[in-house]
């Protein structure tokens, strides 16, 4: 098992050879101490000093971070209006949307009784024993990097005290013989006769497995520390619960739903004094609470939809109309990051699948239209400094124009303004012109500058360009594109972006298959050389793995448009190493720190909430033989994996 955390001590003895008995007087104790300071030695008053200087440099550093209210609040309720009120006196944000004026299109509301999840679905006809790992190359280490210098360092701490059993994956969760006991695993992992696994039913109990330690060591919070038997907070909106709302309800796992359900009902509340960031609770929380309620139909969740959506509003009150990327959802103060006044592109042109919907429920305007996520995407639609299609990585919040221009990827900061180009367009009917075509436009952009393909074996991967020098990087974030091409051409785009995606996919699934855990890292390296031996290659500071999905995601459409049975067989051996490598026995599975590493993947400690929402439900999909199960002409995911509808067309 895992030892407990080593700590560094400096021990200092004070010697106290003067006291003779017990003196408390104040002089006395004057003189005392300073004999003592003066017996320490020049090093021990050194340290002594260093302390007392670290500590007063944190107290100046955390000073303004813990004052209240925040200094620097430019739009939203003006500080008077909350100075020096605390949490509880806070009044709500903005109007909420008015109760009565809102036909919910399309759903009755049904109270607190729920109709019935789907129904446990048929054994999947496919099964087969879990395919063995092959190909696993060598670990070669690479030089140490740029980022996560911290992390790394907190994870070389951690990986030398606890030496992760690597190979180590629970009894019950085994699928392979166990070689020696000859006893029955209790629990065993779901079998058919014959001894076949059931792999929708194997993620099943992923899920519960993940959700056994979210429960018992984090229940209300945003994340679970599984290792440490404890929990994370981000925003302590308990993300974690409302990111698998919709996961629990798809899979049928009603107990687990009605007691999360419970606490949402009884215990969420955003009325909270807290800055949030627009993005990920856009695409968490409102869009968890969004699918949740189209899934199940129970009003609560659509209420909880309109309270979040609402208090995020204050962000888009900029000179510009980009939205701020933080929001504080108790004050209605919003603003940028402290360093900067640019958001990122990715965050402000992906939360308009959430925002659209919300309107289009609530029937009121304010969330889409003139001042809101619409306007965003005109503005980015005309804007200069685009190349082929492709943007930068940010814009900004007063002028409105992109910044750091020239640095061109799929990867962090920019993917899922590609995503949402396609998505938003198939949400409202394939009617939106100018988001057609500036997806269409992009995968050009990427074609053109961002296409390359190994010369030893042929792998197509998309790198990054900057100031016109490519660089043949790819994050893992970029797997998500697989899927989108696919989804496109399902929907009438060119066959030839889903020959494209058929050539991704095969990549992706390689940076998990050269792998020795069979676990992708965060970032590759490709090799252009033509005889090389490898091809993916892995700086010391991207070999972590957060438990990502975009992988997963992709194969899930490539299963569903194709049909072709190898899609499962890589999102089966996907989640065998997940199994192998990152399930913590207690409960949980753990992000870590080493893909390079099988004997000791180095655990972070951290189970992201995405863990849930998107990697085991597009698992759970991909392995399911219904075809209905969130069908694809009716539903579009957002891109945390909540399903939202098409809408109707206009009759
Ligand atoms: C998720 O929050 C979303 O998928 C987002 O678009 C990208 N990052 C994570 C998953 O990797």
């Amino acid at each position: 098992m895992y030892a407990p955390s080593r700590k560094d001590f400096i021990l200092l003895t004070l010697s106290d050879e003067d006291s003779g008995g017990y003196n408390n007087g104040k002089q006395w104790r004057r003189q005392s101490c300073w004999r003592k300071w003066k017996q320490l030695s020049r090093l021990q008053r050194s340290l002594i000093l260093f302390f007392f200087a670290m500590l007063l440099i944190c107290g100046i550093v955390m000073y303004p971070k813990v004052t209240w209210p925040r200094s620097d609040s430019p739009v939203g309720v003006a500080k008077d209006d909350w100075g020096g009120r605390d949490e509880h006196e806070l009044k709500p944000v903005l109007t909420r949307v008015v109760p009565g004026v809102l036909p919910v299109p399309q759903k009755q509301d049904q109270g607190q009784t729920l109709p019935e999840p789907p129904a446990e679905r048929k054994p999947h006809p496919n099964k087969q024993s879990s395919p063995v790992l092959q190909g696993r190359q060598q670990n070669v280490s690479g030089g140490q990097s740029r980022q996560d210098r911290q992390e790394e360092h907190e994870l070389k701490l951690k990986g030398s005290q606890n030496r992760w059993r690597g190979a180590m994956i629970e009894m019950e969760q085994m699928t392979e013989p166990q070689p020696s006991t000859g006893q029955k695993p209790r629990d065993a992992a779901p079998q058919q006769p014959g001894g076949l696994v059931d792999w929708p039913e194997a993620v099943k109990e992923a899920f519960r497995h993940a959700w056994k330690g979210y429960r018992e060591f984090a229940w209300g919070h945003d994340e679970l520390k599984p290792i440490s038997k404890s929990y994370g907070e981000w925003f302590g909106l308990g993300l974690t619960l409302i990111d698998a709302l919709d996961t629990m309800w798809i899979m049928g796992l009603k107990e687990e739903f009605e007691e999360a359900r419970k606490w949402v009902a009884t215990e969420l509340s955003f009325f909270r004094n807290v800055d949030v960031n627009l993005f990920e609770t856009t695409i968490r929380i409102l869009g968890g609470l969004l699918s949740t309620y189209h899934l199940t139909g129970d009003s609560l969740f659509l209420d909880k939809a309109k309270d979040i959506g609402s208090r995020l509003m204050p962000a888009f009150s900029t000179p510009s109309k980009i939205p701020y990327s933080d929001v504080n959802i108790g004050k209605g103060v919003a603003h940028p990051p402290r360093w900067t006044s640019d958001s990122t592109v990715a965050e402000v042109a992906s939360i308009q699948l959430e925002f659209r919907e919300l309107s289009r429920l609530t029937q009121d305007p304010q969330y889409q239209a003139s001042k809101a996520v619409d306007e965003v995407m005109k503005i980015v639609h005309r804007l200069d400094g685009k190349h082929d299609g492709l943007v930068p990585l940010f814009i900004n919040t007063n002028s409105g124009q992109f910044t750091h221009r020239g640095v061109f990827t799929l990867g962090a900061r920019a993917d899922s303004y590609y995503e949402y180009l396609l998505k938003q367009w198939i949400q409202g009917g394939k009617k939106e012109k100018e988001l057609l075509e500036d997806y269409l436009q992009a995968v050009e952009g990427v074609k053109k500058n961002l296409l390359r393909k190994t010369l030893s074996h042929g792998l197509t991967f998309v790198g990054e360009l900057s100031h016109g020098r490519f660089n043949p990087k790819m994050d893992h974030l970029v797997c998500f594109l697989p899927g989108t091409l696919a989804l496109g051409a399902y929907n009438g785009l060119p066959p030839n972006h889903m020959e494209l995606a058929t050539q991704l996919m095969e990549t992706c699934y390689q940076m998990y298959k050269q792998m020795e855990t069979g676990l992708s890292p965060e970032i590759a390296h490709f090799n252009l050389q033509p005889h090389s031996v490898r091809n993916v290659e892995v700086k010391s500071a991207d070999r972590h793995n957060l438990l990502r999905p975009e992988t997963v995601e992709s194969l899930f459409y490539m299963y569903r448009f194709t049909g072709d049975q190898r899609y499962r067989d890589w999102g089966w051996e996907i989640f065998q190493s997940f199994n192998k490598h990152t399930r913590v026995p207690s409960g949980g599975y753990t992000s870590i720190g080493n893909v390079r590493d099988p004997t000791n993947p180095s655990p972070r400690d951290k189970m992201e909430s995405f863990f849930l929402a998107e990697t085991l439900k597009y698992l759970y999909l991909l392995f399911s033989d219904d075809q209905e199960l969130i069908s694809l002409d009716k539903y579009v995911f957002n891109t945390e994996a909540h399903p939202l509808p098409i809408w109707p067309s206009d009759p």
